[in-house]
This record gives structure tokens, C-alpha cells and sequence, in this order.
């Protein structure tokens, strides 16, 4: 067998093993994964490091407009090149419909706006603003197309699809295999506390983190479960960032739900006391569902380790702290007027191994499925997630010694401020590979704009859960009428 590429001398990790191997690499797959391989065009020492499948990063917000028009300061450029930086081969961000637009001008936008830049590979989730019947018509091609999961809101006014557009959605999702992710915050609750706090004149930063209540999270995805389980479609939680809300999710996923979630690094590392910064400083910690407490922090940690979470994400959303992005409406704008959301691309992973598997909190399996592997199964990238024979050459290498005080410079994304300046970690990835191309090598970038192709991924696989059957429908079965979804 002839080789492009052999990584020797490595110790590789899978979910389940952890085991020293080479790696060898032909024509961009994995061809051979084995004890001793010889040859190789090139040859990678690996001695001392660990080979882990490239990080799929599944929640990140690039090139995307917000629904009041601010502009993320990373394109498919700066954003796959901070990915690659963080250990990332694979990225999925959205694709987001502003109301009145067909799908079709979205997914040719983010088309545009991806192919030329991007230096790993991509795909999108669609998301889905203005579900009228012309839109529920068009996500079947969507789905050929191998965009097979969306995002939807269950707040913020210009997003909000409210309860009837969320089962319109499900329901067809369920027919096509494609998975709903959703935003679940109750948006009436924050819409009263907003009002509450405006009254009182109470406008700082600090106030954002108090007018998202943990109930308004926890409420909001008690109803999505609810409304995925009338039509047995399947549901993914994202950032989740309670307690109580990953409660729900364990508990229903117990009960056999077709149910998936993340939470991200952010809920793990600040709390609400970070909004309370000097000046305007917090608006740099403004994001939604907002930061919690230490105790909340710990009870996350406690579902990332029992299987809770499919996924750690970034939830990536770029504003700068300048009137580009927070500060678009003036430098002491009131905190609903603030642009939500913080970076953290690079981050995600440097963080998830130096919290969870350098303190002991994770294993290396996990944190192989929680940055990978799971994320590849769930969003159907079934090329990628793995190091075994026929996967893509998705590789990252990481040295689990180095240790690093976080800087701004080492994002390398487009962004003024990092939320994790000063942290010391240890473990950081010195090789990402993508398809057999290394793209970023001992803090050089390789790789070139434009490098990294769309993958179109399956319909989700939701394996053995049983999911649930609503009583009606079978009721109305029994009386002759199908109207079961
Ligand atoms: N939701 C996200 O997923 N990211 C940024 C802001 C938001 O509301
Ligand atoms: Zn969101
Ligand atoms: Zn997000």
C-alpha cells in the first residue's frame, strides 16, 4: 500500500480505545490504522501525542447576519481559520432565513459567502424564520441537498416561530429525517422582565443575565419536548445552559425521546458576576440564554461527564466590542440593544481538554465523542468523527503537556477581545489535518481560502430510541383517519 502520509508513533484515541498506532493516509482517507506502517511520502512524528479525530465544531455563527442586521465580525476566512487554530477539521454553521426570504436566496448566500473562504470542510444549518406554506415546501429540497438539520427560535420577536410554526416544521422534519434545533427560551417571560427592568431604569449589562430567568430556559424546553413528542420527530437542545434544563433533557431521554443536546464552554467557565464588569466591559458577556453561577457550572459538569450532552460547542457568535458589533446602537446603548453573544471558536476545544481531561473531570474517549465523533453521528457527516479505514484524514494531534496563558493573538479569528483572556491551559492541538491536507501545523496556518469543500450529510439517525406515539393519533386511526404525521 502506498501512502500519501503515515503519522507514527502516536497514541490513538478512540470513544472507546486508547492505543499506540500509526495512521496511514492515502488520497485524503484514512487507509490503514495499525501498529508498524512503513513508507509514506511524508512521515509525521507523533511521538508523545495524541491522534484524535479533528474536532467538528457544530454550533457556530459565521458570516450570519443577526436579526436586527449586525454583521459577525468572522467570515468562512477568519472563522474556519480560528476553527483550524482550535483543532477543528470540520465546521457546521447556520444558514439563517430572514423573514420574507425564500431558502433558496439563503442557502445561494451562505454558498457564496462559504465556498470561496472556507479553509475546512462545512455545512450549514438551515435556519428557519418565516415558516409559510412557499418555505415548508422548499426544505424538501433542502434535505436532497444534504442540509439535513435547522435551527429554530422559540424567542426574540424577528425569529420566533411560535408553537404552531415549530409542529409545521417538526412535522415535516420528521417526514424527511432531518433534526429541529431550538433556541428554548420563553419568550414572554423575557419580554415581561424586559419591561420590568426598563420601568426601573435598570439598563446595564448586568441586567441581561437577570432578564433570561433559568425558568424561561427550563419552561421553554419542557414545551419544545413537548411539541417534538406530539409528532415523534426528533429535537436537539442547544446551548443549554440550566441546570433544570439538562434535567429535562436526561430525564426524557431516559424515557426513550428522540432527544439530543449541547451545552458550551461559556456556561462552564463565566458566570452572570462577569456582566458586572466595570463600564461597559459586560456587554462583552452578554449572550442568551445568558451566563448562570458556580453551582449551575457544576451541575453542567456533572451531565457532560453521565452521557447528558451529545456535544460541547462553541456557540461561536463574533461581535466586536466596538460599533461594529455590541456597540452598534452607541457605546452605552441599554443591554436589550446590545449585540448577544460571544466568541470562542478556538477556545472550545483547549478548554474542554484542559478542564475535563487534564482535571480529571472527563476521559479521552470522552472527550472524543463530546468534540467529534457524536457530533459526526448526530448531523450525519458519516465520512467524518473517526480514525478508522475509509474516513476522511479528519486528524488533529494534540501535545496533552503544552500549557498556554490564553491570548487574544491565539484565536486567530477577526475579534477584539477573547472571554477566555488569561486562562492557563494545558493540552493544545499542534496539527489539524483535513482530508489528508494539513491546514494548520506548530502555529502556522497551511491551508488556503477555499480549500474546504460542502459536505452533504444524511438524515438523522436516531437509532433505538423509541420515541413517542400520541395517543390521539392512534384514537383517531381507530376511526378511520390517518392524520398522524
Ligand atoms: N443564540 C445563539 O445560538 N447564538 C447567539 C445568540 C443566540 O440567541
Ligand atoms: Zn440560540
Ligand atoms: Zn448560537
Amino acid at each position: 500500500m502506498q501512502y500519501d502520509t503515515v503519522i507514527h508513533g502516536g497514541t490513538v484515541v478512540t470513544p472507546y480505545e486508547t492505543f499506540r498506532a500509526d495512521v496511514g493516509i492515502a488520497e485524503g482517507r484514512i487507509a490503514a490504522v495499525a501498529e508498524r506502517l512503513n513508507g509514506g511520502e511524508r512521515r509525521i512524528d507523533a511521538g508523545g501525542r495524541l491522534v484524535l479525530p479533528g474536532g467538528i465544531e457544530a454550533h457556530c455563527h459565521i458570516a450570519q447576519e443577526s436579526s436586527s442586521g449586525v454583521m459577525t465580525a468572522d467570515d468562512y476566512y477568519s472563522g474556519s481559520v480560528s476553527a483550524a487554530f482550535g483543532g477543528n477539521s470540520c465546521f457546521v454553521p447556520f444558514a439563517a432565513q430572514h423573514r420574507g426570504q425564500s431558502i433558496a436566496d439563503v442557502i445561494a448566500t451562505y454558498d457564496g459567502r462559504a465556498a470561496p473562504k472556507s479553509v475546512i470542510d462545512y455545512s450549514y444549518h438551515l435556519i428557519i424564520s418565516d415558516p409559510t406554506p412557499a418555505v415548508l415546501e422548499e426544505l424538501p429540497g433542502v434535505f436532497q441537498r444534504g442540509i439535513t438539520s435547522f435551527k429554530v427560535f422559540m424567542t426574540y420577536d424577528l425569529m420566533n416561530i411560535g408553537d404552531g410554526g415549530m409542529l409545521d416544521i417538526l412535522t415535516v422534519a420528521k417526514t424527511h429525517g432531518a433534526l429541529t434545533m431550538v433556541h428554548a427560551e420563553n419568550n414572554e417571560m423575557v419580554k415581561w422582565m424586559n419591561r420590568r427592568f426598563a420601568a426601573a431604569g435598570l439598563t446595564a449589562p448586568k441586567y441581561h443575565a437577570l432578564s433570561r430567568p433559568e425558568l424561561a430556559e427550563e419552561e421553554a424546553i419542557n414545551r419544545a419536548v413537548s411539541l417534538a413528542k406530539l409528532v415523534d420527530a426528533a429535537l436537539f437542545i442547544v446551548h443549554v445552559s440550566t441546570r433544570g434544563g439538562a434535567e429535562i433533557v436526561r430525564r426524557e431521554k431516559l424515557a426513550g425521546t428522540k432527544l439530543f443536546a449541547e451545552t458550551c464552554p461559556q456556561y462552564l467557565a463565566l458566570t452572570r458576576s462577569d456582566l458586572d464588569r466595570p463600564g461597559m466591559e459586560g456587554a462583552k458577556y452578554i449572550c442568551s440564554p445568558p451566563l448562570r453561577d458556580q453551582e449551575t457550572q457544576e451541575g453542567l459538569w456533572q451531565h457532560i461527564r453521565s452521557g447528558t450532552f451529545e456535544s460541547v460547542s462553541s456557540d461561536h457568535a463574533p461581535y466586536r466590542a466596538d460599533a461594529s458589533g455590541k456597540f452598534l446602537n452607541g457605546m452605552d446603548a441599554p443591554y436589550p440593544k446590545i449585540a448577544n453573544g460571544m466568541p470562542g471558536i478556538a477556545m472550545r476545544l483547549p478548554y474542554l481538554f484542559s478542564e475535563g481531561v487534564a482535571k480529571g473531570r472527563i476521559t479521552l474517549g470522552d472527550f472524543v465523542k463530546l468534540s467529534s465523533s457524536n457530533a459526526a453521528h448526530v448531523f450525519g457527516l458519516d465520512r467524518k468523527g473517526a480514525i478508522a479505514p475509509g474516513f476522511d484524514a479528519d486528524i488533529a494531534i494534540w501535545n496533552p503537556e503544552e500549557t498556554r496563558k490564553v491570548t487574544l493573538d491565539m484565536q486567530h479569528d477577526n475579534m477584539d477581545y477573547t472571554p477566555f483572556e488569561g486562562n492557563e491551559i494545558t493540552g493544545w492541538p499542534e496539527l489539524v489535518m483535513n482530508r489528508g491536507r494539513i491546514v494548520v501545523e506548530k502555529g502556522t496556518l497551511k491551508g488556503q481560502a477555499g480549500d474546504g469543500r460542502f459536505m452533504a450529510r444524511k438524515p438523522v439517525d436516531t437509532g433505538a430510541m423509541p420515541g413517542h406515539r400520541a395517543v390521539e393519533f392512534k384514537i383517531a386511526a381507530e376511526f378511520g383517519q390517518e392524520i398522524a404525521p
